[in-house]
């Protein structure tokens, strides 16, 4: 499967500014001589598309609404996708940050339809981030790209086995994976102009244009790849968020998601052997607007409470307008290891002993069997929610 964000940089922007929705909206430079990354599919419509001067853009939509890149939060959004991507398999491959791989062979006794696995995925995306993705799903990972392009916008495009020549060969050459302009002018003056024409030739005749690579072009144009999906494994930050089941208002109520979060993550870290020296936190609101908070701490920790407190000291750089839909908390910034204060401080040293020794009683006898109060207080807070939703009708008495 391969998972292509639509429009990225330009939805990003109508997510967070409600009222550049439906929009002619360019993301590119300032500068007179910027040229577009991206531009919304209403500015598509005039004409406009990436790697287009701005002064072309403007020339060709006077009234599109032209805004500078905001790259960490296109960093930070494509960190969740592919957070959620990870629900679904094991293993992801980032080729960019708004598209990556994954594998799903043997997924089938989960979904009934390859169909229902990406209809879930899309969904997913779209409830958490509030932003459109297109799909591909084909035997490879070449063709899987060529499935996402092929559906867009908010395209869920199938590819099954035994189709892969008939599909591509109606197709330009310039099509193929690989291919850039430049080739396919070169393919297109020796008579290849679909990909079907390249299927049809013998590979001396490709030589003549491709070189070396001429066994790779058309095995490509073949459809065939055998390529595996490379999962990147590096661990670069571990985050923990939530949607609420409804929007919530209180600081109080947000103050305790961050504490919920923080020791989430503190876990992790632990777990994994890890410290972070940054803390990230994220607030969505309501209308999908979403904002992110970071700072760096003198010393990395593994500690839930100084996570929290850093978490704590970003939200009050927030400013809180609206209800808020999700709240998240994120280490980075990660070194092996615990912090060196540990080393200096009893009191720390201490901490750090206490929070092994609770790892090590919820690894033997499950989360429940010890943890911070506030657990608790959530659970009972919750349950209180449902039961003031719960009627009972006199029967049920
Ligand atoms: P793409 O996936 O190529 O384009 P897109 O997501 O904007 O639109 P769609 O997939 O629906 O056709 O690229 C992803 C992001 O990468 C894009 O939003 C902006 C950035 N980008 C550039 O900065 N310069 C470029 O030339 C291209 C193609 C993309
Ligand atoms: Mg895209």
């Amino acid at each position: 499967m391969h998972v292509d964000m639509d429009a990225f940089y330009a939805s990003v922007e109508q997510r967070d500014h409600p009222e550049w929705r439906g929009k002619p909206v360019i993301v590119g430079g300032k500068g007179k001589r910027s040229v577009a990354a991206t531009a919304s599919y209403e500015a598509r419509a005039y004409g406009v598309h990436s790697a287009m001067s701005i002064s072309e853009a403007k020339r060709r939509c006077p009234d599109g609404i032209f805004v500078e890149p905001r790259f960490g939060v296109y960093h930070a959004v494509s960190d969740e996708i592919h957070a959620i991507m990870l629900h679904y398999a094991d293993a992801i491959e980032p080729i960019a940050l708004d598209e990556a791989f994954m594998d799903i062979s043997g997924m089938g006794s989960q979904y009934r339809t390859l169909g229902a696995i990406g209809r879930a995925i899309k969904a997913e995306i779209r409830e958490k981030t509030g932003l459109v993705a297109s799909v591909g799903i084909a035997p490879n990972k070449f063709l899987a790209k060529m499935a996402s392009d092929m559906g867009k916008p908010d395209g869920l495009f199938i590819i099954p086995y035994g189709r892969e020549r008939a599909v591509l060969a109606p197709l330009p050459v310039r099509k193929l994976w690989g291919v850039g302009p430049v080739t396919a002018r070169r393919l297109q003056q020796m008579g290849f102009e679909t990909i079907g024409d390249m299927q049809n030739a013998p590979v001396s005749q490709l030589r003549k244009v491709l070189g070396n690579q001429a066994v790779l072009f058309h095995q490509l144009a073949l459809g065939i790849d055998s390529r595996p999906v490379e999962a990147e494994r590096e661990v670069k930050s571990i985050g923990d968020e939530s949607t609420m089941e409804e929007d919530i208002f209180d600081r109080e109520d947000i103050e305790r998601q961050i504490a919920l979060h923080s020791d989430v993550v503190a876990r992790r870290l632990r777990k994994k052997g890890l410290s972070g020296q940054a803390v990230t936190l994220k607030i969505r609101f309501a209308s999908f607007r979403t904002l992110t908070r970071s700072m760096t701490l003198s010393e990395p920790t593994r500690l839930a409470e100084d996570i929290e407190k850093a978490a704590r000291i970003l939200l009050q750089r927030i400013p809180l307008s609206e209800g808020v839909r999700l709240v998240g908390v994120t280490a980075s910034r990660l070194v092996e290891g615990e912090g060196m204060m540990n080393l200096f401080s009893e009191s720390r040293d201490r901490k750090g002993k206490a929070a092994a020794v609770v790892d090590a009683l919820q690894e033997q006898f499950g989360e429940r069997a010890i943890r911070r109060g506030l657990w608790v207080e959530q659970e009972l807070k919750e349950k209180e929610k449902k039961s003031e939703k719960t009627v009972i009708s006199p029967i049920m008495k």
